[in-house]
């Protein structure tokens, strides 16, 4: 094949790095160059070159990831005035507020591929991004506020972890305080209920009923089974994701069933340690549910989504402040320098 093109090998690779384009042909280098890059384990970065492909499934991932934060402060976030003591309001009040900071970290690393936070804002209140399941069950007493905590946190940060080392730079980053943030959250929600487990018989039996009600929903958290995965080969692949949703499942059970025996709480019967994987059998899930929690069917979904919107209007006139102030010192700013 005769070409015209006279750049040097050396001179594609800088340009792929800086992410020029200048024909189908080179279209295939590029992304061959970006593969290459991913399969070295570097970081891509956002001026890099990228298949849009990639830059979707990232703005997919991380919006839900951060419309996850956002939506999942609700739950704990109503039992602030209603904590035990000053001290669980004090920690409850941190992690609520942690939550917050995620989901800002994760917009904000989302914003670098191109699509702002208004737009991913309007995306769940419209109903057209998801958010994580777990967030439309309820929380009927304290106790679930602290197995949210300890179960909850504890599937995120299984998940997260991987995420830690994953291809796109800005995520991977963030990741690593959210990471540290959330084993302070996993911990507290533990330690509450290993109090709450020397407490009354009718502690105990909170305890135990929330173990029950959330099990099963926070293994749902890492998606569906690997053999209905959408996302899942091209995303390892492209290293987005390191392991797959059953092995992380599988990882998390294993990690939590001693705990459970820890705490006192009884497991389902079906949950065996199997001698030859050394691995905690666990049976199927309710899929239907998941499917059902997916769509929207979700006890508490339409109270999560009017909550947001109602903290958007709310804002309203602190936003308007806030662009006014910044108006002004602007032109302050241009006064003072002419
Ligand atoms: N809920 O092909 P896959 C937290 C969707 S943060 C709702 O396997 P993928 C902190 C999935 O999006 C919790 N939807 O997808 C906290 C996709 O839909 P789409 C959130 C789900 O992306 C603690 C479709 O099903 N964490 O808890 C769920 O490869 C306490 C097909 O699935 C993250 O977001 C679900 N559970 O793998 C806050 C971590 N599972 O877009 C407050 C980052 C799947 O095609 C209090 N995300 N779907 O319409 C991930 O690691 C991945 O996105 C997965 C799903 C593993 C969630």
């Amino acid at each position: 094949m005769y070409t015209t093109d006279l750049r040097t090998a050396e001179e594609k690779a800088e340009e792929a790095r800086k992410g020029v384009p200048r024909s189908a042909l080179d279209t295939d280098a590029l992304e061959a160059e970006f593969q290459a890059r991913i399969d070295a384990d570097a970081y891509i970065e956002p001026k890099d070159y990228m298949p849009d492909g990639y830059r979707k499934t990232l703005v997919r991932q991380m919006s839900q990831h951060a419309h996850s934060e956002i939506v999942g402060m609700l739950p704990e976030g109503c039992w602030v005035g209603r904590a035990p003591t000053l001290k669980r309001k004090m920690i409850l009040i941190a992690k609520v507020q942690d939550e917050a900071g995620h989901g800002l970290y994760l917009y904000s690393a989302a914003e670098t591929l191109g699509t702002s936070r208004e737009e991913l804002v309007r995306q769940l209140l419209a109903g057209e991004a998801k958010y994580s399941t777990i967030f439309n069950y309820p929380t009927t007493n304290w106790s679930d506020v602290c197995t949210i905590g300890w179960l909850v946190d504890g599937a995120a940060i299984t998940n997260q972890i991987p995420l830690c080392r994953c291809s796109y730079g800005p995520y991977a980053r963030a990741m690593v305080k959210v990471c540290k943030e959330e084993s302070f959250h996993q911990r507290q929600g533990y330690e509450a209920l290993l109090q709450m487990m020397k407490g009354t018989e009718a502690q105990k039996r909170m305890v135990q009923d929330s173990f029950d009600r959330w099990f099963w929903p926070s293994l749902m958290m890492f998606g569906p089974p690997d053999s209905n995965s959408a996302h899942s080969s091209q995303n390892m692949k492209w290293k987005i994701k390191r392991f797959s949703n059953d092995e992380l499942r599988q990882r998390f059970v294993d990690a939590t069933i001693p705990q459970a025996e820890f705490l006192g709480v009884k497991v389902p019967d079906v949950i065996v340690k199997n001698a030859e994987t050394d691995h905690y059998d666990f049976g199927e899930l309710d899929w239907d549910e998941f499917m059902a929690v997916v769509k929207g069917g979700g006890i508490c979904a339409s109270n999560r989504i009017d909550a947001r919107k109602k903290a958007l209007e709310d804002g309203t006139w602190v936003r308007d402040a806030a662009s006014a102030y910044a108006e002004k010192q602007q032109v302050a700013t241009v006064a003072a320098a002419e």
